[in-house]
């Protein structure tokens, strides 16, 4: 029998720990539900060591990374306080794995949300939008994980980046978002390669988090997943992502 406490422990510690693991896919694969029950249970050792619950990260939010990942929904992580990274600041490789980067747009909630609602009364929950930096951190080497190994892996969340906050009613739907590594635009694209709207993504996560019988509570933020490919990032870099009627978001990595 799969023993879901001694993986939770596993991934728990790589995460904190900043440590490549191999893949449980290579062993015994994680069912969906295992695999979130995974997640839930490594957050709670983050909460109990004094982290705080911030909100949650979509993932697979693209058409490319679903098929490459050969799934058909989006995925889900959690947010803590200690993942936030200062816009503007020096993150250090050494807390993460293996970090990459992707453009994202990031919601502050401002009412309640959960289960299965409108793209309307998603956005009449939402307080303020912003351009954000997603550093994603898969703990498995090499980046290599099946699905269950990912969502176990709190969907591969780990930092995040971002920018100013702008008016709810800012229209996100077909933003052009340029990210850059020291001053060469590496990915290029628009807000509505997630989900065809971000706002699609905030209802996907109202769906989600009532399934993990949480909720979206006012002042959480949303990161609503990436609008391009992720890429790595090493020491030296200096990160920008402009964001059309959002600004700009900008850190540099050091060691
Ligand atoms: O935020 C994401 O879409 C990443 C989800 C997990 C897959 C990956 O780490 O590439
Ligand atoms: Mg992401």
């Amino acid at each position: 029998m799969i023993d879901i406490v001694k993986i939770s422990e596993i991934v728990d510690e790589a995460a904190r720990t900043a440590t490549g693991i191999p893949q449980f896919s290579d062993t015994r694969a994680l069912g969906v539900d295992e695999a979130y029950a995974v997640q839930s249970l490594s957050m709670q050792r983050r909460y109990a060591r004094g982290e705080k619950r911030i909100g949650f990260k979509m993932g697979l939010t693209s058409r490319a990374k679903m098929v490459q990942m050969g799934v058909e929904d989006v995925i889900i992580g959690r947010l803590t306080d200690e993942m936030r990274e200062e816009e503007g600041g020096i993150i250090s490789v050494a807390d993460y794995v293996h970090p990459r980067v992707e453009p994202e747009i990031a919601f502050l909630m401002k009412k309640p949300l959960s289960g299965v609602v409108s793209m309307l009364e998603a956005m009449d929950a939402v307080g303020a939008v912003a351009g954000a930096i997603e550093i994603i951190d898969s703990r498995y080497n090499a980046f290599k994980f099946d699905l269950g190994d990912v969502i176990a892996d709190n969907s591969s969340s780990s930092g995040f980046v971002l920018g100013n906050w702008f008016a709810p009613d800012t229209d996100i739907s077909n933003l052009g978002m340029v990210l850059s590594k020291n001053g060469r635009a590496m990915e290029i694209g628009s807000s509505a390669a997630i989900l065809g709207h971000p706002v699609r993504s905030l209802v996907s996560a109202a769906r989600m988090v009532a399934q993990l019988n949480e909720e979206l509570k006012p002042g959480d933020i949303v990161l609503a997943g990436g609008a391009t490919a992720a890429f790595a990032v090493a020491p030296g870099d200096s990160i920008l992502l402009e964001v059309q009627s959002l600004g700009q978001v900008a850190f540099n990595v050091g060691a």
